[in-house]
């Protein structure tokens, strides 16, 4: 079940703001900042290529993150670990369209999987582009990626169009659940 942003605020004792880190990952051109300016503009807005990073500190609700939205490109896929300290959780962002780099992308999901840094950070991977003709659904990309083998985990999948906004409220209401201090890290 989930439980809405709202109710995680009015159970808690001191009716905190939740802080955290998210770092937004994939491949590039997969919708990294577009999902992050969709966060902190409720609203769509066209994107160039991300060269290294943007920074962006973002309120959706009872939730203040900063978003560290890393580019995508080779080169710089190899200074995302620079970056994984002290983060609460990655939002891991695949292209449902692009089979041809689905091998590449869980190459490079799994070696952030596999971080120490991250051992107590909360995934998430959003089979984006859900509008566009030909996309894998997330239960195919949840297979293509190997992530049903990753039961203990805290991970989960979640379809979405971030261009339009669709599947968020779900992405963060369940990560607000996650990262509450009374549910904290709790696997379900
Ligand atoms: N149709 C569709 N296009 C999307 C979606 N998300 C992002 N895009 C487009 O994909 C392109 C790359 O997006 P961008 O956010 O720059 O990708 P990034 O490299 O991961 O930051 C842009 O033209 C976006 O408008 C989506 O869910 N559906
Ligand atoms: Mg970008």
């Amino acid at each position: 079940m989930l439980i809405s942003v709202g109710e995680v605020v009015s159970n808690s004792r001191n009716l905190r703001r939740i802080e955290m880190r998210i770092l937004f990952l994939g491949l590039d051109g997969v919708g990294k900042t577009t999902l992050v300016n969709r966060l902190k503009l409720g609203e769509f807005v066209s994107t160039r290529p991300t060269l290294v990073l943007n920074l962006e500190e973002v309120t959706y609700k009872n939730l203040n993150f900063q978003a560290v939205d890393l580019g995508g490109k080779t080169l710089i896929r190899r200074y995302w670990r620079n970056y994984f300290e002290k983060i609460d959780a990655v939002i891991f962002v695949v292209d449902s369209t692009d089979e041809f780099r689905m091998e590449l992308t869980k190459h490079e999901l799994y070696s952030v999987l596999e971080n120490e840094e991250l051992k107590e950070a909360i995934f998430v991977v959003l089979a984006n582009k859900q509008d566009l003709y030909g996309a894998l659904t997330a239960a195919d990309v949840c297979k293509v990626l190997g992530l049903e083998a990753l039961k203990q985990k805290n991970i989960n999948i979640f379809p979405t169009a971030v261009n339009a906004g669709e599947g968020l409220e779900e992405v963060m209401e369940w990560l607000s659940v996650k990262l509450s201090p009374h549910d904290g890290n709790s696997t379900e």
